[in-house]
Protein backbone atom coordinates (compact mmCIF):
# COMPACT_ATOMS: atom_id res chain seq x y z
CA UNK A 1 0.00 0.00 0.00
CA UNK A 2 1.21 3.55 -0.77
CA UNK A 3 2.75 5.30 2.21
CA UNK A 4 0.26 8.15 1.84
CA UNK A 5 -2.67 5.73 1.99
CA UNK A 6 -1.18 4.04 5.04
CA UNK A 7 -0.93 7.38 6.86
CA UNK A 8 -4.44 8.34 5.84
CA UNK A 9 -5.74 5.06 7.30
CA UNK A 10 -3.79 5.62 10.51
CA UNK A 11 -5.37 9.06 10.87
CA UNK A 12 -8.90 8.09 10.01
CA UNK A 13 -9.16 4.69 11.71
CA UNK A 14 -11.29 4.39 14.84
CA UNK A 15 -8.41 3.17 16.98
CA UNK A 16 -5.68 5.32 18.50
CA UNK A 17 -2.35 4.90 16.73
CA UNK A 18 1.19 5.89 17.61
CA UNK A 19 4.10 7.09 15.54
CA UNK A 20 7.66 7.41 16.76
CA UNK A 21 10.33 10.00 16.15
CA UNK A 22 13.31 9.29 13.93
CA UNK A 23 15.97 11.66 12.66
CA UNK A 24 18.01 9.70 10.10
CA UNK A 25 17.93 6.52 8.06
CA UNK A 26 19.19 4.35 10.89
CA UNK A 27 16.71 5.51 13.53
CA UNK A 28 13.90 5.29 10.95
CA UNK A 29 14.87 1.67 10.26
CA UNK A 30 14.81 0.87 13.97
CA UNK A 31 11.41 2.53 14.47
CA UNK A 32 9.99 0.40 11.64
CA UNK A 33 11.53 -2.80 12.99
CA UNK A 34 10.11 -2.09 16.42
CA UNK A 35 6.63 -2.31 14.97
CA UNK A 36 5.45 1.28 14.78
CA UNK A 37 3.02 2.02 11.98
CA UNK A 38 4.67 5.31 11.11
CA UNK A 39 7.53 7.72 11.68
CA UNK A 40 7.59 11.30 12.90
CA UNK A 41 10.41 13.16 11.16
CA UNK A 42 10.88 15.60 14.01
CA UNK A 43 12.26 19.07 13.36
CA UNK A 44 13.74 19.20 16.82
CA UNK A 45 15.45 15.83 16.49
CA UNK A 46 16.72 16.32 12.95
CA UNK A 47 18.12 19.77 13.75
CA UNK A 48 19.70 18.56 16.99
CA UNK A 49 21.26 15.58 15.27
CA UNK A 50 22.73 18.00 12.71
CA UNK A 51 24.20 20.03 15.57
CA UNK A 52 22.06 23.10 14.97
CA UNK A 53 19.04 24.69 16.67
CA UNK A 54 15.34 24.10 16.01
CA UNK A 55 15.12 27.55 14.39
CA UNK A 56 15.26 26.66 10.68
CA UNK A 57 19.02 26.93 10.76
CA UNK A 58 19.28 23.84 8.57
CA UNK A 59 17.92 24.74 5.13
CA UNK A 60 14.85 22.92 3.87
CA UNK A 61 16.86 21.10 1.21
CA UNK A 62 19.35 19.90 3.82
CA UNK A 63 16.43 18.46 5.78
CA UNK A 64 15.01 16.98 2.57
CA UNK A 65 18.25 15.05 2.09
CA UNK A 66 17.81 13.45 5.52
CA UNK A 67 14.16 12.65 4.72
CA UNK A 68 15.22 10.94 1.51
CA UNK A 69 17.48 8.57 3.44
CA UNK A 70 14.72 7.91 5.98
CA UNK A 71 12.18 7.22 3.26
CA UNK A 72 14.51 4.99 1.24
CA UNK A 73 15.25 2.91 4.34
CA UNK A 74 11.62 2.23 5.28
CA UNK A 75 8.22 1.20 3.96
CA UNK A 76 6.02 2.71 6.68
CA UNK A 77 4.74 6.28 6.25
CA UNK A 78 6.71 9.32 7.38
CA UNK A 79 4.91 12.38 8.67
CA UNK A 80 7.33 15.26 8.23
CA UNK A 81 7.51 18.12 10.69
CA UNK A 82 7.49 20.91 8.14
CA UNK A 83 7.71 23.71 10.75
CA UNK A 84 6.03 26.75 9.20
CA UNK A 85 6.44 25.55 5.63
CA UNK A 86 9.81 27.27 5.06
CA UNK A 87 8.31 30.53 3.79
CA UNK A 88 4.96 31.60 2.38
CA UNK A 89 2.33 29.57 0.46
CA UNK A 90 4.62 29.34 -2.54
CA UNK A 91 7.51 27.77 -0.61
CA UNK A 92 5.10 25.45 1.19
CA UNK A 93 3.47 24.15 -1.99
CA UNK A 94 6.88 23.52 -3.55
CA UNK A 95 7.78 21.60 -0.40
CA UNK A 96 4.74 19.34 -0.96
CA UNK A 97 5.94 18.54 -4.50
CA UNK A 98 9.41 17.67 -3.26
CA UNK A 99 8.05 15.53 -0.41
CA UNK A 100 5.80 13.59 -2.76
CA UNK A 101 8.78 12.88 -5.01
CA UNK A 102 10.45 11.21 -2.04
CA UNK A 103 7.39 9.21 -0.96
CA UNK A 104 6.94 11.20 2.23
CA UNK A 105 3.34 10.51 3.28
CA UNK A 106 2.44 13.85 4.80
CA UNK A 107 3.59 17.10 6.32
CA UNK A 108 2.60 19.01 9.42
CA UNK A 109 2.84 22.79 9.42
CA UNK A 110 2.44 25.02 12.45
CA UNK A 111 0.80 28.45 12.57
CA UNK A 112 3.85 30.48 13.54
CA UNK A 113 6.33 32.60 11.57
CA UNK A 114 9.52 31.67 9.71
CA UNK A 115 12.08 31.21 11.18
CA UNK A 116 10.26 29.28 13.90
CA UNK A 117 11.40 28.50 17.42
CA UNK A 118 10.71 25.25 19.24
CA UNK A 119 7.41 25.38 21.10
CA UNK A 120 9.06 24.82 24.46
CA UNK A 121 11.49 27.77 24.21
CA UNK A 122 10.17 31.24 25.14
CA UNK A 123 6.76 30.16 23.93
CA UNK A 124 4.82 33.14 25.26
CA UNK A 125 6.77 35.58 23.11
CA UNK A 126 6.29 33.67 19.85
CA UNK A 127 4.03 35.38 17.31
CA UNK A 128 1.28 33.37 15.62
CA UNK A 129 0.68 33.44 11.88
CA UNK A 130 -2.21 35.45 10.53
CA UNK A 131 -5.17 33.06 10.22
CA UNK A 132 -5.98 33.98 6.62
CA UNK A 133 -2.36 33.78 5.53
CA UNK A 134 -1.95 30.36 7.15
CA UNK A 135 -5.23 29.14 5.69
CA UNK A 136 -4.05 30.20 2.22
CA UNK A 137 -0.88 28.23 2.79
CA UNK A 138 -2.87 25.10 3.64
CA UNK A 139 -5.03 25.57 0.53
CA UNK A 140 -1.97 25.98 -1.68
CA UNK A 141 -0.42 22.82 -0.22
CA UNK A 142 -3.58 20.77 -0.75
CA UNK A 143 -3.87 22.11 -4.32
CA UNK A 144 -0.23 21.19 -5.00
CA UNK A 145 -0.43 17.52 -4.05
CA UNK A 146 -0.79 15.07 -6.91
CA UNK A 147 -1.51 12.02 -4.72
CA UNK A 148 -5.03 12.36 -3.29
CA UNK A 149 -3.96 10.65 -0.07
CA UNK A 150 -1.05 12.98 0.75
CA UNK A 151 -1.70 14.38 4.23
CA UNK A 152 -1.45 17.97 5.42
CA UNK A 153 -1.74 18.33 9.19
CA UNK A 154 -2.39 21.83 10.55
CA UNK A 155 -0.76 22.42 13.92
CA UNK A 156 -2.44 24.93 16.22
CA UNK A 157 0.02 26.77 18.47
CA UNK A 158 -2.55 28.97 20.24
CA UNK A 159 -2.20 27.24 23.63
CA UNK A 160 1.61 27.19 23.31
CA UNK A 161 1.73 30.97 22.86
CA UNK A 162 -0.64 31.70 25.74
CA UNK A 163 -3.97 32.06 23.95
CA UNK A 164 -7.13 30.34 25.17
CA UNK A 165 -9.65 27.79 24.00
CA UNK A 166 -11.58 30.24 21.84
CA UNK A 167 -8.55 31.20 19.74
CA UNK A 168 -7.48 27.56 19.42
CA UNK A 169 -10.93 26.53 18.19
CA UNK A 170 -11.21 29.48 15.82
CA UNK A 171 -7.89 28.59 14.23
CA UNK A 172 -8.55 24.87 14.01
CA UNK A 173 -11.91 25.51 12.33
CA UNK A 174 -10.34 27.92 9.83
CA UNK A 175 -7.67 25.37 8.96
CA UNK A 176 -10.33 22.66 8.60
CA UNK A 177 -12.20 24.86 6.15
CA UNK A 178 -8.95 25.52 4.27
CA UNK A 179 -8.65 21.78 3.63
CA UNK A 180 -6.38 20.41 6.37
CA UNK A 181 -6.65 16.64 6.82
CA UNK A 182 -6.07 16.71 10.58
CA UNK A 183 -5.41 19.09 13.46
CA UNK A 184 -2.41 18.81 15.74
CA UNK A 185 -3.34 20.63 18.93
CA UNK A 186 -0.20 21.35 20.92
CA UNK A 187 0.23 22.18 24.60
CA UNK A 188 3.11 22.96 26.91
CA UNK A 189 1.15 22.23 30.07
CA UNK A 190 2.08 19.24 32.21
CA UNK A 191 -1.57 18.17 32.39
CA UNK A 192 -4.16 17.29 29.76
CA UNK A 193 -6.74 19.92 30.74
CA UNK A 194 -6.62 22.45 27.91
CA UNK A 195 -6.35 19.75 25.26
CA UNK A 196 -9.23 17.85 26.80
CA UNK A 197 -11.45 20.95 26.74
CA UNK A 198 -10.44 21.58 23.12
CA UNK A 199 -11.32 18.01 22.15
CA UNK A 200 -14.72 18.22 23.78
CA UNK A 201 -15.64 21.33 21.79
CA UNK A 202 -14.02 20.03 18.62
CA UNK A 203 -16.03 16.82 18.77
CA UNK A 204 -14.35 15.00 15.93
CA UNK A 205 -14.71 17.52 13.11
CA UNK A 206 -11.30 16.29 11.84
CA UNK A 207 -8.82 13.72 13.19
CA UNK A 208 -6.78 14.97 16.15
CA UNK A 209 -3.04 14.51 16.60
CA UNK A 210 -1.37 14.87 20.01
CA UNK A 211 2.26 15.33 21.07
CA UNK A 212 2.36 14.55 24.81
CA UNK A 213 6.00 15.52 25.38
CA UNK A 214 5.09 17.78 28.33
CA UNK A 215 1.97 15.99 29.57
CA UNK A 216 3.71 12.62 29.58
CA UNK A 217 2.13 11.57 32.88
CA UNK A 218 -1.32 11.52 31.25
CA UNK A 219 -2.43 7.95 30.62
CA UNK A 220 -2.84 6.82 27.05
CA UNK A 221 -6.33 5.69 28.03
CA UNK A 222 -7.28 9.34 28.49
CA UNK A 223 -6.13 10.20 24.96
CA UNK A 224 -8.31 7.36 23.70
CA UNK A 225 -11.33 8.43 25.70
CA UNK A 226 -10.96 12.03 24.52
CA UNK A 227 -11.15 10.79 20.92
CA UNK A 228 -7.57 11.37 19.74
CA UNK A 229 -6.58 9.61 16.50
CA UNK A 230 -2.80 9.77 16.57
CA UNK A 231 -0.15 10.23 19.23
CA UNK A 232 3.36 11.31 18.30
CA UNK A 233 6.21 10.25 20.57
CA UNK A 234 8.24 13.18 19.33
CA UNK A 235 11.81 13.04 20.58
CA UNK A 236 12.71 10.03 22.71
CA UNK A 237 15.02 8.35 20.21
CA UNK A 238 17.10 11.48 19.96
CA UNK A 239 17.16 11.92 23.75
CA UNK A 240 18.03 8.27 24.31
CA UNK A 241 20.90 8.53 21.84
CA UNK A 242 22.29 11.61 23.60
CA UNK A 243 22.54 9.71 26.87
CA UNK A 244 23.99 6.62 25.19
CA UNK A 245 26.63 8.61 23.30
CA UNK A 246 27.58 10.63 26.38
CA UNK A 247 27.97 7.55 28.56
CA UNK A 248 30.09 5.58 26.14
CA UNK A 249 32.25 8.55 25.17
CA UNK A 250 32.95 9.30 28.83
CA UNK A 251 33.80 5.68 29.60
CA UNK A 252 36.22 5.32 26.69
CA UNK A 253 37.75 8.73 27.40
CA UNK A 254 38.41 7.82 31.03
CA UNK A 255 39.53 4.24 30.39
CA UNK A 256 41.71 5.08 27.41
CA UNK A 257 40.52 1.66 26.29
CA UNK A 258 37.46 0.15 24.63
CA UNK A 259 37.64 -3.02 26.72
CA UNK A 260 34.73 -2.21 29.08
CA UNK A 261 32.69 -0.57 26.32
CA UNK A 262 32.62 -3.54 23.96
CA UNK A 263 29.76 -5.37 25.64
CA UNK A 264 27.76 -2.21 26.22
CA UNK A 265 27.32 -1.29 22.57
CA UNK A 266 25.60 -2.88 19.59
CA UNK A 267 27.62 -5.63 17.95
CA UNK A 268 29.22 -4.74 14.63
CA UNK A 269 27.13 -7.52 13.06
CA UNK A 270 24.02 -5.65 14.18
CA UNK A 271 25.26 -2.48 12.46
CA UNK A 272 25.81 -4.43 9.24
CA UNK A 273 22.38 -6.06 9.55
CA UNK A 274 20.66 -2.69 9.97
CA UNK A 275 22.49 -1.47 6.86
CA UNK A 276 21.19 -4.51 4.97
CA UNK A 277 24.74 -5.52 4.06
CA UNK A 278 23.53 -8.99 3.25
CA UNK A 279 21.69 -7.72 0.18
CA UNK A 280 24.89 -6.26 -1.26
CA UNK A 281 26.68 -9.53 -0.65
CA UNK A 282 24.05 -11.40 -2.69
CA UNK A 283 24.03 -8.73 -5.41
CA UNK A 284 27.80 -8.89 -5.76
CA UNK A 285 27.58 -12.62 -6.35
CA UNK A 286 24.90 -12.04 -8.96
CA UNK A 287 26.36 -9.06 -10.82
CA UNK A 288 30.14 -9.03 -10.42
CA UNK A 289 32.14 -11.14 -12.84
CA UNK A 290 33.04 -14.55 -11.42
CA UNK A 291 36.74 -14.91 -10.71
C1 LIG B 1 9.27 18.30 16.92
O1 LIG B 1 9.42 17.10 17.24
O2 LIG B 1 10.13 18.94 16.34
C2 LIG B 1 8.03 18.99 17.26
C3 LIG B 1 7.30 18.61 18.44
O3 LIG B 1 7.68 19.92 16.57
S1 LIG B 1 7.75 19.72 19.70
O4 LIG B 1 9.18 19.63 19.90
O5 LIG B 1 6.99 19.23 20.83
O6 LIG B 1 7.36 21.06 19.35
MG1 LIG C 1 9.13 20.66 15.43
Amino acid sequence: MEKTTQLKQILTSKELDFIMEAHNGLSATIVQETGFKGIWASGLSISASMGVRDNNEASWTQVLEILEFMSDATSIPILFDGDTGFGNFNNARRLVKKLEQRQIAGVCIEDKLFPKTNSFINAATQPLADIDEFSGKIKAMKDAQTDDDFIVVARVEAFITGWGLEEALKRAEAYRQAGADAILIHSKRSDFKEIESFMQEWSGRLPIVLVPTKYYTTSTELFKNAGANLVIWANHNLRASIDAIKNISEMIYRDESIYRAENLVAALEEVFRLQNSNELDLAERKYLPKK
